[in-house]
């Protein structure tokens, strides 16, 4: 077997990042999100699923060496959630618009068996770390007393995350979390003595999905975490890939991230080949949409870190609010009705504009035609969101509030008193002009998809690739212009990548550094990585096996599974 060096950093950071109460919770996904957790006992059928087979080999056949020889036996199960690539509709989920990713390759594995020694606490667990900068640690769910809004007395389990300062395993506790409430609930029942507790667990992680680079690598890290107590207590059955995305989003809170439920769906739900269209109103559903042949796509890291957290008021969060704000002057000034109180998103005004049925508009072509048409008048709308000054350099607080209709003081409340942002000008019309138009080109991105998936002719693949590229190019634009969530060094990466032969290259993810992600032509793959590395300047002095890490070739990747030792 060929060896291969492994990569096993683990995205850690912390995100508080805070995204408007969402309306997608609980809600019913589509039929994609039916489908039971894929549950493997055949290792060739396994990697032949994944693809790529001998590097993944290698890799589980090394965690669980390393578990058994860090536990002195072998491991019952492996789970594995793999990161994610958004194709396009960037900063668009917080204002509910569908967006397309696709599972990549690199991704998050967790070995796990129940304990063995000694008489262990309920749910007692020792987690390790395959790279050694991350420390082992124990620690075992506690009961905690707690206090309902109703003032009934409540026990609720307690693993102490500390969000002000998270380690790897917060990531680990967060999924934890969401099994215990859900399969070890503390009510009178099942506090008596024959009720089941959660078992002891030894788990030992590594990953591939880079820190820092917009790949969700926090996400797969939950999903895995997730997974892997679901499995080893006995509780996958019947949990679905609905079922797995909602617990995720869910766990993900624990570690301080309200977040939209792309990351999670697309490490659960999505399927090989295929883009996940992902929507969020009026419930979040999710269907795979096929990507044409000889589609490949290249995640290229421009090696700025997007440090996300610490820059959180002036960059993410104060993108969240200005699109909100957007949302209510836009309703504002085309007269479409919000309540005083309401946190309209941009979605909302656009289906009350175009008249949506309360189920909202369906997938289908018709549905589809109605939020187009909504979409277009609403972009012309937002031209009456600017500022009117010669500039164009965006709204005072006070002009802001003015467009909204409302009263300072509900204004604050409504949109400032729950986030922390902090800006001089407020640029309403850039980021709802950036969230209309990319939720349009997330339209046409799955229309062309879907045409190239009817018709087989290789030509009309090839256009396909080139209309997908342009709209790549058009998001890239827009982002940076618009949303300004780019930098100069992804804007320089995305234009090398073009002149290196890509259809398209768009930044991925948050923005503000991380990885670009170029559509390429098959038979171009090793000629466009040479010529990357060849012209973008932080390359310049990196090896030939450290590339492989930082500028790699991704076929969007099967969700989230568990392999399960059958002897
Ligand atoms: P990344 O780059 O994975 O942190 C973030 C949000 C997404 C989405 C994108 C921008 C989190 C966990 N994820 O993605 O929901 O808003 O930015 O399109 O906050």
């Amino acid at each position: 077997m060929r060896s291969t060096r492994l990569c096993t950093r683990i995205n850690i950071w912390p995100l508080p990042l805070l995204l408007p109460p969402s309306s997608s919770s609980h809600l019913p996904f589509s039929m994609a999100a039916q489908e039971p957790i894929p549950i493997y006992t055949s290792l060739d059928k396994l990697y032949s699923d994944l693809g790529n087979a001998a590097t993944h080999a290698v890799r589980w056949n090394n965690l669980a060496e390393a578990f058994e020889k860090q536990f002195g036996r072998k491991p019952a199960y492996i789970a594995r959630a793999p990161g994610r690539v958004n194709l396009i509709g960037e900063h668009i989920d917080y204002a509910l618009f569908g967006v397309l990713p696709a599972a990549i390759e690199p991704d998050i594995l967790i070995a796990c068996a129940p304990q063995t020694t000694a008489i262990p606490s309920p749910g007692h667990v020792h987690a390790h770390n395959l790279q050694p900068q991350y420390k082992a640690r124990s620690f075992a769910p506690m009961r905690r007393d707690s206090v309902s809004e109703d003032h009934v007395h409540l026990k609720e389990w307690d693993l102490a995350i500390n969000r002000r300062e998270l380690h790897w395993e917060s990531y680990v506790k967060a999924g934890y979390y969401g099994v215990l409430n859900r399969f070890f609930p503390l009510t009178e029942v099942a506090r008596s003595e024959i009720a089941p507790a959660p078992i002891p667990v030894d788990l030992l992680v590594t990953g591939t999905v880079p820190a820092g680079s917009g790949l969700s690598s926090s996400a797969a890290m939950v999903v895995a975490s997730t997974l892997v107590f679901l499995a080893v207590n006995g509780k996958l059955d019947g949990v679905t890939k609905g079922t797995l995305t909602e617990m995720a989003m869910e766990n993900e809170k624990r570690v301080g991230v309200n977040s939209g439920g792309m990351d999670q769906a697309a490490s659960v739900i999505s399927t090989p080949a295929s883009a996940l269209y992902v929507s969020f109103f009026p419930k979040l559903s999710a269907s795979p949409i096929p990507l044409p042949s000889h589609a490949v796509f290249i995640l290229a890291n421009s090696l700025v870190m997007s440090e996300k957290a610490v820059h959180a008021r002036t960059r993410y969060n104060l993108r969240v609010v200005e699109t909100l704000a957007g949302a209510r002057a836009l309703a504002h000034s085309l007269g479409v009705h919000v309540g005083p109180k309401e946190r309209v998103t941009l979605r909302e005004v656009v289906g009350r504009l175009g008249g949506e049925p309360e189920a909202g508009w369906d997938e289908s072509e018709e549905g589809i035609a109605s939020l187009r048409d909504a979409l277009g008048k609403a972009l012309a709308g937002a031209e009456a969101l600017k500022s009117g000054r010669p500039d164009e350099e965006g709204l005072t607080m006070d002009e802001m509030v003015a467009r909204s209709g409302l009263g300072a003081a509900d204004f604050h409340e409504v949109y400032l008193s729950w986030i922390d942002v902090e800006a001089t000008y407020f640029q309403l019309h850039k980021r709802t002009k950036h969230v209309l138009s990319e939720a349009l080109r997330v339209l046409d991105f799955r229309a062309v998809c879907q045409r190239a998936a009817a018709d087989a002719a290789e030509l009309v693949h090839e256009t396909a690739l080139k209309e997908l590229g342009a709209l790549m190019d058009a998001s890239m634009e827009s982002c940076s212009t618009l949303c300004e969530c780019s930098c100069p060094e992804l804007d320089l990466l995305a234009r090398l990548a073009r002149e290196a032969g890509a259809y398209g290259s768009r930044v991925t993810g948050a923005g503000w550094g991380g990885c670009t992600v170029s559509l390429v032509p098959e038979d171009r793959v090793e000629g466009f990585i040479t010529q990357l590395r060849a012209t973008y300047p932080a390359y310049k002095d990196i090896g030939d096996e450290d590339i492989k890490e930082i500028v790699f070739a991704t076929k969007p990747s099967s969700g989230a599974c568990v392999y399960e030792f059958t002897e």
